[in-house]
């Protein structure tokens, strides 16, 4: 049997970070788990941006916008959405996920999936670098294990 796998080698590629400022604490440190990734793995500091948006639900157009300039190899989208007395949180989470969603079927560049929806500050602070981990760190590594694995596909071609 043939296995292709992608690796983590950010060396010479160039990343975005998109990142929403409503639970801005929160947010802040999964930006600081996401780019901490991608430099562990080779990244430079020059080579990663990081493009701030109002809330969650902005970010799929930010990340479009950004997958169209076709400067950037992957797209790491961070968020976070905490439930409140309202509905409002499940219409946000679910455009919020589907518009990510849509933008990996669109573009040729992968994009990670780094937008905590949590019920309360507990499950916030578990995911943003405790207990349940970085899930920033998550994204930004399978960007980069995505990236890989994308050429190894193309360079099957
Ligand atoms: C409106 C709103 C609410 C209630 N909660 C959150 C949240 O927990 N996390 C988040 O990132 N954004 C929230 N927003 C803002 C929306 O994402 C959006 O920015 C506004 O509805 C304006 O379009």
């Amino acid at each position: 049997m043939i296995k292709i796998e992608g690796n983590l080698n950010a060396s010479g590629k160039r990343f975005a970070i998109v990142a929403s400022r409503w639970n801005e604490f929160f947010c802040d440190q999964l930006v600081k788990g996401a780019q901490s990734a991608l430099i562990r793995h080779g990244a430079s500091e020059e080579s990663i941006t990081l493009f701030r948006c109002p809330g969650a639900f902005e970010i799929p157009q930010v990340a479009r916008r950004i997958a169209s300039t076709k400067k950037f190899d992957g797209v790491i989208c961070l968020g976070v959405l905490i439930r409140g007395a309202t509905p409002h949180f499940d219409y946000i989470s679910s455009e919020t996920t589907k518009g990510i969603g849509n933008a990996t079927k669109d573009f040729d560049i992968p994009f990670g999936y780094g937008v905590i929806t949590v019920d309360n500050l507990d499950q916030a602070i578990e995911r943003s670098g405790s207990k349940a981990g970085n899930k920033g760190e998550e994204a930004a590594l399978t960007v980069l294990e995505m990236c890989s694995l994308l050429e190894k596909i193309d360079g099957l071609i």
